[in-house]
């Protein structure tokens, strides 16, 4: 029953959960996984032995992005019982998350090893053996090639722009306001910027970037403010609200862009190439720090990749990827606050020199400063502990009060974490996160937010502010099997069709955990 979509009877949930447009199946938000991760945690206090507990939690985890608990648990749910199928899917998606393809390869052919008939084990193995495939022959070419870049295959100068084309074009190879308010209309009706303004764009922005240092000290007088954002994922039209609400970019509204702009919404082209505009147009008071989906990795599994070749082509995501790579990394504002995506560091010690210093013209490594910097959170508890994510670390308030003292700072601002306010002050105040994807995913429900900073007093003052209706299609680049993980929230909505009062160990609960796929 569960392999097909609930029919309209059996989609009547409790209030907290809202029936999705268009489909049958269910809008979980960000709080109804947090309440499921914690009924899952409750029940497993008292029953830590049940496979299918640790499973459905490891689900739970997994679409709030929290990859290195979801794996855990998938391995603790195969530690019970080694012939749970759904644990290795569960194993196998958490894998895949987090970027170990192998790993996720090996569950899959244990999967369709023993359901040879199941279309949806077969489509995702093979899904995962093609990148297997596709990165060992990335690693054997790249070890021949020197590498070369983009840019010097690439003949702009000659490329035409044919004559039914009616949309914006840079003014002599210039990035002015005109355009930018042209190619944001272009944007808003879903029409196509021409290719070679695309690569204009990212040609001109690699050059301005490059030249940046890896940490960027801006200085705001008494009267000056900057706008501080958060994620803003490939939503374009949220994007344009913000600049509704706060009015567009220019030299006296400066704005800092805090990181992962693509990914996920399906506008993330439209985001990033308004954003790359900006840059070129107000250089000095328009600032893009790198997130960690300004990466190769993310932007295989999150859509970015796909969208790209979708609208443009292979080469043209192989300069994005160049361009990212400048990106800088942090920004200190009148040496007081620091701007981050992720947060501090697994170890005590890492100066602002320190930073200065990274080489950040590459893929993040696994562990170091670069890696936490776009990757960490900060945590209640003091200390550090391993990583919801699986990648970095998890900071407490003592290893914030340490970091700012040393380096003579007064507070931190990341974002990186969905938050239903669209902000969250944490560590007594000194670590600040902003989040500008309202309603993220289509899914999460959230508001967005975003952060004044004045130079007279450096206090963050937040504005919050609500979804756009209408930003469609969110995620259609994903990855099938990432996306069609989404399918197995049904174990999930089964629970909520119990009603609130439902208590885990009832029985009809546990044949749903059971279902395949
Ligand atoms: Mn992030």
């Amino acid at each position: 029953r569960l392999n097909q979509e609930p029919s309209r009877e059996q989609t009547t949930a409790p209030p907290s959960v809202n029936p999705r447009r268009h489909t049958c199946t269910y809008i979980f938000t960000q709080k109804d996984y947090e309440n499921a991760i914690k009924y899952y945690s409750e029940a497993l206090d008292l029953n830590p032995s049940n496979a299918i507990y640790y499973s459905n939690r490891s689900l739970a985890y997994l679409r709030t992005e929290c990859y290195g608990y979801a794996l855990a648990d998938a391995t603790k749910a195969l530690e019970i019982d080694k012939n749970y199928i759904k644990g290795y899917y569960r194993r196998a998606t958490s894998n895949m998350a987090l970027g170990k393809f192998k790993a996720a390869l090996k569950d899959y052919e244990t999967v369709v090893r023993v359901r040879p008939n199941d279309k949806d084990a077969r489509m995702k193995y093979q899904e995962c053996n093609k990148i297997v495939k596709q990165k060992a022959f990335e690693r054997a070419i790249a070890s021949d090639e020197t590498k070369k870049s983009v840019v010097d295959s690439l003949d702009i100068e000659n490329m035409t722009i044919e004559d039914d084309y009616v949309g914006p074009k840079l003014e002599d190879g210039k990035v002015t306001l005109k355009f930018m308010q042209e190619m944001m209309e272009w944007f808003k009706d879903q029409k196509k910027l021409h290719r070679k303004c695309a690569y204009q764009i990212l040609v001109q922005v690699k050059d301005v970037l490059s030249k940046l240092p890896s940490l960027v000290e801006i200085t705001l007088k008494e009267t000056e403010k900057i706008t501080i954002c958060g994620d803003t994922h490939g939503q374009y039209y949220d994007l344009l609200n913000i600049f509704k609400l706060n009015g567009l970019p220019s030299e006296t509204n400066p704005y800092l862009f805090n990181g992962d702009f693509v990914d996920r919404g399906s506008f993330s082209l439209e985001v990033i190439l308004t954003l790359f505009g900006f840059k070129l147009l107000y250089p000095d008071d328009f600032h893009l720090l790198r997130g960690n989906h300004e990466t190769d990795n993310m932007n295989q599994m999150y859509g970015f990749e796909g969208e790209v070749k979708a609208k443009y082509t292979a080469q043209m995501f192989q300069l994005f990827s160049e361009v990212f790579q400048w990106l800088p990394l942090a920004q200190c504002i009148n040496n007081k606050v620091l701007v981050m995506h992720g947060g501090l560091f697994s170890e005590d010690g890492v100066t602002l020199e320190d930073l200065r210093k990274i080489d950040r013209n590459r893929q993040p490594p696994d562990s170091g400063p670069m890696c936490d910097l776009l990757w960490s959170d900060p945590q209640p508890q003091n200390g550090r502990s391993i990583s919801k994510r699986g990648v970095s670390c998890q900071f407490g308030p003592d290893v914030t009060e340490r970091f700012l003292e040393q380096n003579k700072l007064d507070f931190i601002v990341r974002s990186h974490e969905v938050k239903a306010e669209g902000y969250e002050v944490t560590h007594s105040g000194k670590c600040v996160t902003v989040f500008s994807a309202p309603n993220y995913c289509d899914q999460m429900g959230n508001k967005g937010a975003y952060i004044h900073l004045r130079g007279s007093d450096l206090k963050p003052e937040f504005h919050q502010f609500t979804a756009v209706q209408g930003s469609v299609h969110p995620q259609q680049y994903m990855l099938y099997m990432l996306h069609k993980e989404a399918f197995n929230d049904y174990s999930l909505a089964s629970l909520w069709q119990q009603g609130a009062n439902t208590t885990l160990r009832s029985t009809s609960i546990i044949c749903f955990g059971c279902h395949d796929n």
